[in-house]
């Protein structure tokens, strides 16, 4: 299965980057002559959080429905320009898969940020499955399609086509699953296969890889820009998944894309907490006035006694709260601990209660409710932090928060965290 393969080039063939160039171009020609056709195009959406996978995903479906299905689809990047050096594995799987000069070759969320109503109104969601609520079309918007791997939130059932929201260590994995009988651009296998690799920890057995996953990385490998490579041919005559943890390629490129994902050592607080965020509204039907409470998770890959300590956690945070508009955040790191190596998740709260969402709200039935919703849920099994439970610094100095920290259970990622939120914030009684 991993034998050489011998790309022949094809006549009027287009690569990756070039699909990517002008579809941008096509799409925002559209929407500057304002002739009505901008309307015609799929937005191709992964989730504000900006990850490989996001990336990935959402750039093989808009080529799938483009090239395969005939229906000019674009993917949009929930992100500033900029934002995209925040995370340097996606510029170097992006600059693996052909595309150099990112900045210049994909359509991010600024780049029709002057454009009232939004141009478009047809909305395909990958890697997360509700649409944000900033995307406010003229016209009703309509999702035309979801592959996903969040838990489901239920949504657009009559309208989405497919509907495809299933558990899965990538949602690259899916999408892959869709174009397996399609001759696709090898650039186009390698950025799905960085996907994959960089959220199954490189497949690791007994982790987040389960066999969608594994099954798509295997198509993948064979397709990709490295399977014609002298690296390649380091591999057994099988094609079982475990040959394929074997293929030097394989070990390689996920080690070098992980190691780039977790030197953030130039990234200071404020980085670290937008580089993978994601953000919720919730009305709280348990408050007499109903309000809508925004809340954000911030995903950061460093302890918190290396970045947040002697009251960071308390003024940075605080920053990206009036920031963003929050009265919660969640902060939620991932390490691996520097004795044994052992993968370490710890959790910090912020509540601001000098930022009511309603005239006299009930601060106290919230950092109630959230407290104890969260200590009491069995997945996240929380525990005691030791250093920090109540803050980085004497809670009496930030009298206008409310703190808490603990250690959690090392499996739950935001995936597990944002549900278990949702449901104590969104809970009736
Ligand atoms: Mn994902």
């Amino acid at each position: 299965m991993f034998e050489p393969q011998h790309h022949t080039i094809a006549l009027g063939s287009e690569t990756l980057a070039d699909f990517l160039s002008s579809s941008r171009e096509h799409y925002l020609n559209h929407v500057r002559n304002d002739s009505g056709k901008a309307k015609e195009w799929t937005i191709v959406m992964g989730n504000e959080a900006g990850d490989l996978d996001t990336l990935a995903s959402s750039i093989a479906f808009a080529w799938l429905r483009t090239k395969i299905l005939d229906q000019p689809s674009i993917p949009l990047l929930q992100m500033n320009r900029d934002d995209l050096e925040l995370r340097a594995e996606n510029l170097h799987a992006l600059s693996l898969a052909g595309i150099s000069r990112p900045k210049d070759q994909l359509f991010f969320i600024t780049d029709v940020i002057d454009f009232h109503p939004f141009p478009s109104h047809k909305f395909a969601l990958v890697d997360h499955n509700r649409l944000s609520s900033t995307f406010s079309p003229e016209e009703q918007p309509l999702v035309v399609a979801i592959v996903d791997h969040h838990v489901d939130e239920n949504l657009y059932g009559d309208t989405a086509e497919p509907r495809i929201i299933i558990p899965s260590g990538s949602c690259a994995s899916h999408i892959t699953t869709l174009l397996d009988t399609v001759e696709i651009p090898p650039e186009l296998a390698t950025l799905l296969l960085s996907a994959i690799l960089i959220d199954t920890d490189g497949l690791k057995p007994g982790g987040k890889a389960i066999d969608v996953d594994r099954k798509a990385a295997e198509f993948l490998a064979s397709k990709s820009t490295f399977a014609s490579s002298e690296s390649a041919l380091h591999t057994t005559e099988t094609a079982s998944s475990t040959s394929l943890l074997e293929l030097v390629f394989i070990k390689s490129l996920s080690e070098e894309l992980s190691s780039r994902k977790n030197d953030v050592s130039h990234l200071g607080p404020r980085d670290l907490l937008r580089r993978d965020y994601k953000q919720y509204d919730f009305v709280l039907p348990w408050h007499a006035a109903k309000p809508t409470i925004r809340a954000g998770l911030s995903t950061v890959p460093v302890k918190l006694e290396e970045w947040a300590a002697d009251g960071n956690l308390e003024t940075k945070g605080e920053a990206w709260m009036k920031e963003r508009g929050l009265h919660v955040l969640g902060v939620l790191t991932s390490y691996r601990s520097a004795t044994k190596g052992k993968r370490k998740r710890e959790m910090a709260w912020i509540i601001r209660v000098d930022f009511p969402p309603t005239e006299g709200f009930d601060f106290e039935a919230l950092t109630e409710r959230l407290w104890n919703g969260l200590q009491a849920d069995p997945v996240l099994q929380l525990k005691e932090h030791k250093k920090f439970a109540h803050g980085t610094l004497e809670p009496m100095l930030f009298p206008q928060l409310q703190v808490q920290i603990y250690m959690q259970d090392p499996h739950a990622t935001r995936k597990v965290i944002a549900p278990v939120l949702k449901a104590i914030m969104e809970a009736q009684m």
